[in-house]
């Protein structure tokens, strides 16, 4: 239904963002050229049977190169920010605070965010988006090595801040602290690979890495927020956070209390986590403490002044929504962290939502809902949608392809469907400013390789010249924007 929504126009604020979202390794490509180091993902896509197609990000669709062309694209979608992240081995390609900078990487962001200014686009920029220096992970074991890793990401911060800041308004520290170490550190199923949780195709050899990584991660966050705050902030005047991915949870069982209970738990175990501590009361969640244990690390009396409310505003990515159901027994971390079961029908065999190309991701629009109200009323924090998106089936074909595949009304749906949600929780008061749809071309999605299609652009991959086609979900994004934002 793409009827005109008219109680909805103009409920966004004039200076509502929107666009799309992209990370430096799913795009750029010329992964070792022009000076850049190697990343924990250039390495693990080099390892055999590690990505589900046997590709690697090598070219990727060459944001590298065709940034000016992408730009224009964009433009003419009609957007009004790009959300995109830095590599750390581009800049400093040996990743520490004393290692070389890579200046033709620096000239390389120049020239993006110079391109996106000059044509109106605001640049919202990740720091962290997956891709530590494989160098840093070499020499000490990156992450799980908080007192050494932590001026090395500072270090690289502040380079950013120096060089980038003066044009840059809207800093993001770490995209999803949270997937990139129940990934990489507890299913091991993306870079570095290790698996905590298990002694499961990784080197992982403890149960307790994933949350000394996630701690790391919230500390180091909130040392560069704060000396952003107090060295650049005061004349750079931009805004600096975090962005936290998160799912809703709904009861599979809505009348019994246990499942009530434990769909509270998975949002705590899976927000709460970092979301208390940076946004609430400075600590991780009673739930969380009582079930890990002395797994889970302890802040500091100097970390948790720092870390709460270290960041401005609630950076929000979100996708889909889970039923949950408790489950007995004692405290399992493996498969089931936090003792519950994610189930795709909850008790009545009511669906989450129709699926998409992608396993875990299927359409649901009311949780969205629901979880816009859940961050707001627990943080009380100005939200930015710094990603929200969907893949769809059908979208493997050969170049060119046809029109129906680019009338990707699956797609278009889905964005429908979600945005009533955000505009009428803005109607219900929830301080919502900007949108980033994930993504603008179809890219390489990590461990799914070219699998996994998320772009409202269609890439022919096959091309030396990574050709775009765009689909109607782009031009759709931009009409219904024009619709729900509020006119100058
Ligand atoms: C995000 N989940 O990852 C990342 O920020 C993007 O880089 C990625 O391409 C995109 O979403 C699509 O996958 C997620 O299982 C990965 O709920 C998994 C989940 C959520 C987000």
């Amino acid at each position: 239904d793409e009827s005109p929504d008219a109680e909805l126009k103009d409920t966004l604020r004039r200076d509502f963002h929107w666009g799309f979202a992209t990370a430096a390794a799913q795009v750029e490509g010329t992964w070792n050229k022009d000076g850049k180091g190697e990343s924990i993902w250039d390495k693990f896509c080099h390892t055999p049977g590690k990505v589900k197609d046997g590709s690697t990000n090598e070219d990727a669709t060459r944001a590298y190169d065709l940034y000016k062309q992408d730009v224009a694209l964009m433009k003419s979608y009609g957007v009004t920010a790009y959300r995109f992240s830095l590599s750390w081995s581009r800049i400093i390609p040996l990743g520490g605070i004393n290692d070389p900078v890579n200046e033709k990487g620096v000239d390389y962001y120049n020239n993006l965010i110079d391109e996106l200014i000059a044509n109106g686009i605001t640049p919202f920029v990740t720091l962290f988006h997956w891709d530590t220096p494989q160098a840093l992970e070499d020499r000490y074991g990156g992450m799980l090595n908080q007192e050494k890793y932590t001026p090395d990401f500072l270090r690289y911060a502040c380079l950013c801040f120096e060089r980038f800041g003066d044009r840059v308004k809207h800093w993001i520290t770490y995209n999803e602290p949270g997937v990139y170490t129940l990934a990489g550190y507890a299913a091991g199923v993306h870079a570095p690979a290790r698996s905590s949780f298990r002694e499961r195709n990784a080197e992982g050899d403890s149960s307790t890495e994933t949350f000394i990584v996630a701690h790391t991660e919230i500390v180091s966050h909130a040392r560069a927020a704060k000396i952003y705050r107090e060295e650049f902030k005061p004349h750079q005047k931009g805004q600096i956070g975090i962005t936290l991915h998160g799912n809703y949870s709904e009861p599979w069982d809505v009348n019994d209390p246990k499942d009530v209970e434990a769909a509270q738990r998975a949002r705590e175990f899976e927000i709460a986590w970092f979301a208390d501590p940076i946004y609430g009361s400075g600590d991780y969640p009673a739930s969380m403490r009582s079930q890990l244990g002395s797994r889970l690390p302890t802040f500091t009396d100097e970390e948790k002044s720092i870390v709460k409310g270290s960041s401005d505003f609630y950076g929000m990515n979100t996708y889909t929504t889970f039923f949950v159901r408790h489950l007995d027994g004692e405290a399992d971390i493996n498969d089931h962290l936090g003792n519950v079961e994610k189930l795709d029908t909850n008790s009545e065999g009511k669906s989450r939502g129709p699926e998409s190309d992608t396993y875990w991701l299927r359409t649901a629009p009311s949780g969205f809902g629901k979880l816009l109200h859940w961050i707001w009323d627990r943080y009380h924090v100005p939200i930015y949608m710094t990603e929200n998106g969907t893949t769809a089936k059908g979208e493997h074909v050969k170049a060119p392809p046809s029109a129906e595949v680019l009338n990707d009304t699956f797609r278009v749906d889905f964005f429908h469907s979600y945005l009533r949600e955000l505009a009428r929780a803005v109607q219900d008061g929830v301080d919502i400013r900007s949108y980033f749809g994930w993504t603008f071309t179809d890219n390489w999605e990590w461990a799914a390789g070219f699998e996994d299609r998320f772009g409202c652009t269609w890439v022919d991959f096959e091309s030396e010249e990574k050709t775009r086609f765009p689909k109607r979900s782009a031009y759709f994004l931009g009409d219904y924007f024009t619709h729900l934002i509020a006119e100058g």
